[in-house]
């Protein structure tokens, strides 16, 4: 038996499903999950001692790779002052300058510590600032596991076919309309049924939780106007695509701008850090100013903050977006070499990527709900057991990082092709 078997076993005995989030238990692709010991650059270490490299990237965080020393000293520096004080700190400040410096649409910000509570925080603020109650969300976009959210939501909760969770009481979840994404024409009668009533649409950009596709041409900005027309508040969710598609997220890539934006992942440098900002009539209404409460203990906490703004300043420093793009291009290149002439579509936008086992394209979760998922998970073991780590469901997004060389993108290519062959 394996270390990490051994670990799982205990795991079991103590913690529900054996992990901490659902989706690490590999239930999408059968097996054990490994345990990691270590991580650097765009490899991992298993409690077993074997070297992956990870297409992860500890699900968005490591865009660096993993503990880039310019993160790590800021922690271990920072460290030496305190690990939490409670009041206000001046790296706080710092981090909500650079935010609203990077991400022009957001005027002011609030620091949380997950994606989960910069989504929630979003939902409450558009609710308290139009007085009104209905959410329109998209079907398998994911935004945490918030009540009002959690309805046909993405990420594990698809993967473990929850995607409507239990202990949502139907009350709340009646207040919530879910959409199939690239369909404007349903949106606008959702608006129409609900006329004055509808508080926010909050989407993915870029929905990454039912693996990855993109926005069709006029999409966003048609849903830009009908906010705007109905003043309610348009909220994107860029926990993942943030800091990521580019220093302004994928509302610089798309050139809209959202009421509100909910942040995390890469803001934290591998920490627990999220955030939610927006325009500044908005955020205002926020206690203590406003009547919205929100507040956390660790809100802004300093190591925390270190961190995450280490990670961003270098990534402005390396010119990290442009590096992520040739990255992206080269990884593309080769994987769809790999998969010529096999029913799979290769679907990528800068360091985000998905591999569908289905034809494509995949513009919404029906499109996405057609991959076959066995032989998904067949070619995950192969390549897993080959030294390669994507992540653990047909429904994620996989992503690169500035530490993926091009000797790391041959060699995983060259390991997708024999999986692939083993499996077709
Ligand atoms: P957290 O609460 O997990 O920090 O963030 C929730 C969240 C919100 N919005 C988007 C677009 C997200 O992708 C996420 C979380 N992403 C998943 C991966 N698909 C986290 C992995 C996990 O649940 O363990």
């Amino acid at each position: 038996m394996t270390i990490s078997h051994d670990l799982f076993e205990a795991a079991l005995r103590r913690i529900p499903g054996g992990v901490n989030s659902p989706v690490r238990a590999f239930r999408g692709v059968g097996g054990e999950p490994f345990f990691t010991k270590s991580a650097n650059g765009c490899r991992l270490v298993t409690a077993d001692n074997e070297e992956l490299i990870d297409y992860v990237g500890t699900w968005g965080p490591a865009i660096l790779g993993h503990a880039p020393s310019v993160v790590t000293n800021a922690v271990r520096e920072t460290a030496q002052h305190g690990l939490s004080f409670g009041t206000p700190n001046p790296l706080e400040v710092e981090m909500a300058e650079t935010i609203c410096r990077f991400v022009p649409s957001v005027e002011k910000v609030r620091m949380v510590n997950s994606g989960t509570e910069a989504t929630m925080s979003c939902i409450r603020l558009a609710r308290g600032f139009t007085g009104r109650d209905k959410i329109i969300k998209f079907e398998g976009c994911y935004h945490g596991h918030v009540d009002s959210l959690l309805v046909k939501a993405g990420s594990g909760a698809l993967t473990h076919g929850t995607p409507d969770s239990a202990g949502i009481p139907k009350a709340l979840a009646r207040l919530t309309i879910t959409i199939p994404f690239n369909n404007i024409e349903a949106v606008r009668a959702a608006f129409a049924a609900n006329p004055g009533e509808i508080a926010a649409v909050i989407l993915e950009p870029v929905p990454a939780n039912a693996g990855l596709y993109l926005p069709e041409p006029g999409f966003l900005e048609s849903l830009r106007t009908l906010c705007t027309e109905s003043e309610s508040l348009l909220i994107f969710d860029e926990v993942m695509t943030g800091f990521r598609l580019a220093r302004g997220g994928a509302q610089e890539v798309f050139g809209i701008r959202p009421d509100l934006t909910a942040l995390g992942k890469v803001i934290g440098g591998g920490l627990p850090v999220g955030a939610f900002g927006g325009r500044a009539d908005i955020m205002d209404q926020l206690s203590p100013d406003g009547p919205v409460y929100q507040a956390g203990t660790l809100s802004g906490n300093p190591i925390a903050m270190a961190a995450g703004l280490a990670q961003l300043r270098e990534l402005e420093r390396c010119h990290g977006w442009s590096q992520l793009e040739e990255i992206g291009l080269s990884f593309e290149a080769l994987a769809r070499q790999a998969i010529r002439g096999l029913p799979l579509t290769f679907q990528r936008i800068g360091s985000m990527f998905c591999l569908y086992f289905r034809e494509g394209p995949v513009l919404r979760l029906s499109d996405a709900m057609q991959s076959d998922r066995e032989r998904f998970a067949k070619y995950f073991h192969r390549c897993l057991d080959s030294g390669v780590y994507f992540a653990p469901s047909q429904f994620e997004a996989g992503f690169l990082s500035v530490a993926h060389t091009s000797a790391d993108i041959d060699q995983t290519a060259r390991i997708m092709s024999d999986a692939l062959k083993s499996v077709f």
